[in-house]
């Protein structure tokens, strides 16, 4: 359990050219023949070679082609020594075997139903055989799979297939090539029984691309979503970065027990089955975005990530923060640009801000771990994809687009840093983007405060930002974008200098500790609209009135602002509420909240996903990130109390709203889409009030509905009823669905997320039901993580849950330890509750610690969370 560090890399001693791959694939052992060309990385060098190798029996070594025995080299748990070694280039070849049936950690090559697959990233391909499994050693691979041909008739690998032929054992054979030099954690096979759905896609320059989604063939129906997907990720990437595919042939694989979401192996995805499989009457419309939006990712990174790589894993956020962003922009550009960067900003700040307030924080690029598993976290993808972001808005499109070309011309082929990408932009716009390193070393979120001054007299109006500034830390580059807006709602027109272009928004800098922007000509008292479209990943204080919060609501031009006043509005009003109830006050909703939130539901103009958004209140988990001491119960209380305060004061229009947009024909448009976001908020709503009526109107769309969207929602409505209707809504959809993995995974979920008091009840119950299994990461989460995220039942007073919780992590420690260590996570922010449950958690991070064989990856965790 030792730690490593950023600052201790070195070079590789070695490099590994070409590598020869040939798997014999069998129930019992498999067999793995590696021979690999190494050279030396300097001239007359006398370095041992240390190969990774992690759960191989090692059978035999060659040397140039001579048997090696045992005393001429050294096999430990972790590493396979040859302490002499010629100055020039040779051969190694290795034969292991390894048991991929056995393998429960989802790393390596492992089963998921019957089939063989891989999972090599971080450092997986250490379990396939003896390698030098970093990402700065790149290799030409080629791959031979040997297996029954009966029950693994598709054998697939990475490039293009180049051979293949018949045993006469009833065995089969096939060998493919991939051209692409690439580090090991590219590296993918698959085997099994598995129906194609074909494509294909012609690129710019002419060159025809096929396309294959491979998946189990009971699911051949449920392609063709993922399909498209990809065919328009491609199309966008050409147009957007000029960017190509480069092989003739990209597969993806969906497979049902993975640990993430997807994996970029070069040519060849393997795909968690719930980013590929989807039908109107399986998926949801989320479902239907998320496949869109993996697909992308995945996609995009055959250039940022494949084609350019990282030269070590501290380097990760070059690759995923690149990538997510790219993924982003294309969701921003196939969708709604408001509503996606509304949903980006949501998970940043309850997921990523709350990291940073956690023992586990760390900056996009971290200087240590114990484990790099556990460093694929919201702050490296999605702070990560915000601080890209943030070239964009200095450099402008165009501006990024030079810096990305740039990159590329400089780095194919390269396993590079994040500091190449920065010179990269500084280079190709001939900008300073000193400062901006900043972003890449320094952990936390910057809190910036803003005040304004009006001088009617000079028409002047002067903004000051302010950000605090840590003591061991340095001012950040920041981007601030500003509008002002006139009494009648419009914006008005920013000069800051006089010869400067006039704008409706302006993009301020901030790169001091405090600076003052002053905008000419204003020639009225203006409301500000600061931080439009959530310009950078940073707290804004800017104190606002009700009114003014309000009026931004209605009007303010930057869609995304528009929806920020009311979440501000609405979070103001519950704290208020919030310190009623403590002090036994009657609780009574503000006047201005509700007819503000009646503008928004009587506003024909916006389109049914915003105003959703606009009609959804801020979470529990994220009002608790708010505070000093997270108050579980008042907070579930009062948040409770609004929702049915808006419920009872606007049920006619919930109502209208309802039937308006009810009896629409099922589609996948955008306007589709919008119009059930639309209708579920209102029924939602209207199921607040829980008497007979409602109960029937949900029960009614949950057995007429033909899309999950609609059956879904009505699902988790009537879970949270007292109603009779509720038991046999979850028989019924239990019956409906109990052979559709991803399906059941929702009605555990929807369970988990109930309200009620008998939430936690229900999920010990719901552990032992015959189709609860721990082994299916997606099973586990849709329960487990799913039921940790519902802040009031969770956080129960009586710490039941916390002890269960930690009976799971240390279950899963055994067999998963990337689930478990994810999964402990929750425990992480145990300081930010009242003395009680600081208490209950601690004892259960105690419990863990002590347990005699913790996994590295859940001892980083829990041990960082105890210091
Ligand atoms: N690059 C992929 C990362 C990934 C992964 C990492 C650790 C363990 C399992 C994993 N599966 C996939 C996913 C991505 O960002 O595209
Ligand atoms: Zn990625």
């Amino acid at each position: 359990t030792q730690a490593i560090y950023r600052k201790d890399y070195q070079q590789p001693d070695f490099f590994i050219d070409s590598v020869d791959l040939h798997f014999s694939l069998d129930e019992d052992v498999t067999l793995v023949h590696s021979r690999m060309t190494i050279r030396p990385r300097t001239e007359n060098q006398k370095k041992p070679l240390i190969l990774n190798g992690e759960l191989l029996v090692l059978k035999s070594l060659k040397f140039n082609g001579h048997v090696l025995n045992a005393t001429q080299y050294h096999v430990d748990k972790t590493h396979l020594t040859l302490p002499n070694v010629p100055a020039e280039a040779f051969e190694l070849e290795s034969i292991v075997e390894i048991k991929p049936q056995e393998n429960t950690a989802l790393t390596g090559l492992y089963q998921s139903s019957g089939n063989y697959c891989t999972q090599c990233e971080a450092e997986g391909f250490r379990r396939i055989t003896y390698f030098l499994d970093r990402p700065d050693v790149m290799a030409r691979y080629t791959t031979t799979i040997v297996a029954d041909k009966s029950r693994y008739p598709v054998l697939l690998s990475n490039g293009n297939r180049v051979e293949y032929g018949e045993l006469n054992d009833g065995r089969h054979w096939v060998k493919w090539a991939d051209p692409f030099p690439k580090p090991s954690y590219l590296f993918a096979l698959v085997a099994g029984n598995l129906y194609c759905h074909g494509g294909k896609f012609t690129t710019r320059s002419g060159r025809e691309v096929r396309l294959e989604i491979w998946v189990e063939p009971q699911n051949h129906d449920q392609c063709e979503h993922a399909l498209q997907s990809l065919q328009k990720a491609m199309r966008w990437d050409e147009e957007r970065f000029g960017l190509e595919y480069d092989l003739d042939i990209y597969m993806i694989v969906a497979v049902g027990d993975f640990n993430m979401g997807a994996m970029e192996n070069k040519g060849l995805n393997v795909f968690n089955a719930k980013f590929v499989l989807c039908r109107p009457d399986t998926a949801t419309d989320d479902d239907y975005e998320g496949i869109e939006a993996v697909i992308a990712h995945e996609y995009f990174h055959n250039w940022t990530g494949n084609r350019v790589t990282c030269r070590d894993w501290f380097q990760l956020t070059l690759k995923e923060g690149l990538t997510v962003f790219r993924d982003q922009q294309f969701t921003e550009d196939m969708t709604s640009a408001a509503v996606k960067r509304i949903q980006d900003v949501r998970i940043l700040r309850s997921a990523q801000f709350a990291e940073d307030q956690s023992p586990m924080a760390h900056p996009i690029r971290p200087e240590s771990y114990i484990e790099m598993n556990n460093f694929y976290t919201v702050t490296v993808y999605n702070k990560g994809a915000e601080v890209i972001r943030l070239y964009q808005t200095l450099l402008g499109k165009d501006g990024f687009r030079r810096g990305m070309d740039l990159y590329f011309q400089r780095h194919d082929g390269q396993a590079v840093t994040c500091d190449d990408f920065r010179a990269a932009m500084a280079d190709a716009n001939q900008v300073d983007l000193t400062q901006f390193e900043r972003w890449y070393d320094q952990a936390g979120t910057p809190v910036v405060e803003a005040s304004g001054v009006y001088d009617a007299t000079a028409k002047t109006y002067a903004l000051t930002l302010r950000q605090q500034v840590p003591e061991h830390l340095q001012a950040w580059h920041i981007p601030v974008a500003v509008g002002l807006l006139g009494k009648e709602g419009q914006d008005l027109s920013l000069q800051l200098e006089e010869t400067a272009p006039a704008k409706t928004t302006q993009v301020l800098e901030l790169r001091e500790l405090e600076q003052t922007f002053t905008f000419k000509n204003i020639s009225e008292l203006p409301i500000p609209s600061l931080l439009r479209h959530f310009s950078a990943p940073i707290k804004l204080n800017f104190s606002c009135q009700r009114q003014e919060l309000a009026f931004l609501m209605a009007h303010d031009s930057d869609p995304f602002n528009r929806w920020e006043a009311g979440q501000q509005f609405a979070q103001q009003v519950i704290f208020d509420l919030l310190a009623d109830w403590q002090a036994g006050k009657t609780l009574q909703l503000d006047a201005l909240f509700s007819e503000a939130v009646l503008k928004i539901l009587q506003d024909d103009k916006l389109d049914g996903s915003i105003k959703s958004l606009m009609l959804t209140l801020p979470t529990e988990n994220f009002l608790g990130q708010q505070q000093a001491e997270v108050a579980v119960d008042g907070l579930f209380a009062v948040r409770q109390f609004v929702l049915k305060q808006l419920a009872e004061v606007h049920y006619a229009e919930w109502l209208a709203i309802y039937r308006a947009n009810h009896q629409m024909p099922y589609s996948n448009s955008a306007t589709a889409i919008a119009c059930r976001r639309l209708k579920n908020t209102a029924l939602h709503y209207i199921c607040r009030l829980d008497t007979p009526e409602t109960v029937n109107l949900a029960e009614k769309q949950f057995k007429q509905s033909d899309n999950m969207t609609d059956q879904q929602s009505a699902l988790m409505c009537l879970v949270n009823t007292f109603s009779e209707e509720r038991g046999q809504a979850i028989e019924y959809f239990y019956q409906q669905w109990r052979h559709n993995p991803l399906v059941l995974d929702k009605w555990f979920s929807v369970q988990a997320t109930s309200y009620l008091p008998d939430t936690f009840d229900n999920v010990k119950a719901l552990l032992q039901h015959q189709d609860f299994t721990l082994k299916n990461p997606n099973r586990a989460r849709s329960l487990i993580a799913v039921f940790s995220q519902n802040q009031a039942q969770f956080h129960r007073a009586d710490g039941l849950a916390y002890q269960l919780h930690a009976d799971i992590v240390l279950q899963l420690n055994a067999t998963n330890p990337q689930i478990a260590s994810r999964f402990v996570s929750v425990f992480n922010h145990w300081r930010r509750f009242d003395a009680n449950r600081q208490a209950l958690m601690q004892a259960q991070l105690n419990r863990i610690i002590q347990h005699p064989n913790l996994s590295k990856d859940v001892y980083e965790v829990v041990s960082k969370s105890l210091n």
